[in-house]
């Protein structure tokens, strides 16, 4: 009998699922404790993050377009969408909901259904403006400049925080135009 090196389903074996969704949740806890202790300003922990995020997401939008199966967006409100249900679904395995439009369509919000960085986590009092999830923030907003859109991407709600949900904040500044790389000379 010959024996099965390739990794099972997760699908099919909630254990598995649930370990490595743990541990993801704790690796994270881990990072975020070491930044601490690394940066003295809670400000300077929430820019790294944001700055992991954005290598992270820089990244990772290469593997989302391969295996997301979407065409391209017509508008910034098919990208919310795209994000809130088939990107954290694919990655963080919640989804999102889209709320909260600007007048001029550019700004949203994407509240989040679930969120599994803040499994076990509770925030001492001296981490009070430490803004736990920021690396989300930084994965949306490199994933997003690498198809051309820049935007800005904050929390304006945590739950960590005592507020009722975790709402990301989603601004599209502008639409970074692609540069061909040869000269048409
Ligand atoms: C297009 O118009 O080409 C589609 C653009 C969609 C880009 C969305 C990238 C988001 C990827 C990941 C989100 C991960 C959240 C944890």
């Amino acid at each position: 009998m010959r024996a099965s090196l390739r990794p099972s389903d997760p699908a099919a074996s909630p254990a598995v699922e649930r370990v490595n969704a743990e541990l993801f949740t704790l690796t994270y806890g881990a990072i975020v404790r070491q930044l601490l202790t690394d940066y003295e300003e809670i400000d300077e922990v929430n820019k790294q993050l944001d700055t992991m995020g954005y290598n992270i997401g820089a990244r990772l939008v290469d593997d989302f377009l391969a295996k997301a199966n979407i065409t391209k967006c017509t508008d910034f409100r098919e990208t919310a969408d795209v994000i809130a249900k088939v990107g954290f679904k694919m990655f963080l395995n919640v989804t999102a909901t889209v709320a909260n439009w600007s007048s001029d369509n550019m700004e949203c919000s994407l509240i989040l259904d679930d969120n599994p960085l803040v499994d076990f986590v509770e925030l001492p009092e001296t981490c009070q403006g430490l803004s736990y999830c920021n690396i989300l923030c930084g994965v949306l907003r490199g994933a997003l400049e690498m198809v051309s859109m820049r935007t800005e991407v904050k929390f304006v709600k945590d739950m960590l925080r005592g507020d009722d949900a975790f709402e990301i904040r989603l601004k599209l500044l502008e639409h970074v135009p692609e540069e061909y790389p040869y000269k048409n000379d």
